[in-house]
């Protein structure tokens, strides 16, 4: 452009102005369509096709890395075992609390236990869910049915929580039994840092534990 207007100036008065006002017209349509910069807003070098371009580029950067993230958690999701047939996918996430203590004490099916002092202070996280096993369990049951009973029962392990002074990261055995709704009926800690809940579920009524947790351990 500027080698144009120093070329201009050489030119005679008439056919100056036509070819000034030429160039002014092409140099409008330029920066309308996006072209050329339009120098004259501010000291943006860029024009406006650039910075379009720009900000779509970082919008669909963005719209990836959420894709990305997106499909590496439903990655992580496909290599947890839910049990045949995943039976007890849809069971995750559910959270049931109780009282027992000093703590409040969660469960969230298929992903964590935590522990909070009722007198204040933060969540502990007492294990992340890591597989479906079976137990074999000798208990009596209490009158109102809140319990285990005896026999097989499929439990969740939890394990790999917060690390624990002077002891392992802290890890929890959820027994479930069948059980009107979702609740905790028990919590012992059974080591330092090692934790077993006793869970009532309606999920497990009337399902096969030899079915459900391949895996098996001897209480
Ligand atoms: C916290 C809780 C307890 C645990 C101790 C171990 O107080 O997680 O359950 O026994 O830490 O230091």
């Amino acid at each position: 452009m500027d080698a144009v207007y120093k070329f201009e100036e050489y030119l005679p008065d008439s056919i100056r102005s036509w070819v000034d006002s030429k160039l002014r017209d092409l140099r409008v349509m330029l920066i309308e369509n996006g072209i050329l910069a339009d120098s004259t807003t501010g000291d943006a070098p860029e024009s406006k096709a650039v910075t379009d371009a720009k900000s779509q580029l970082d919008s669909a950067k963005k719209e990836l890395e959420g894709d990305k993230s997106e499909l590496s958690k439903h990655e992580e999701d496909l290599t947890k075992d839910y049990g045949p047939d995943s039976i007890f996918r849809a069971l995750r996430d559910r959270c049931t609390s109780t009282d027992s203590g000093e703590y409040t004490y969660e469960h969230c099916f298929l992903s964590k236990t935590t522990q909070k002092p009722k007198k204040g202070g933060g969540h502990t996280g007492m294990g992340n869910f890591a597989r479906i096993e079976s137990i074999t369990v000798d208990e009596e049951l209490p009158a109102d049915g809140r319990g285990l009973g005896s026999g097989e029962r499929i439990a969740l392990k939890y394990e790999n929580g917060q690390h624990c002074w002077n002891g392992p990261n802290r890890s929890t055995m959820v027994i479930l039994a069948c059980a009107e709704k979702d609740e905790i009926w028990k919590i012992v800690e059974e080591e330092k840092c090692v934790y077993r809940m006793e869970v009532g579920t309606p999920a497990v009524c009337g399902v096969d534990v030899q079915k459900a947790a391949p895996a098996h351990n001897e209480l």
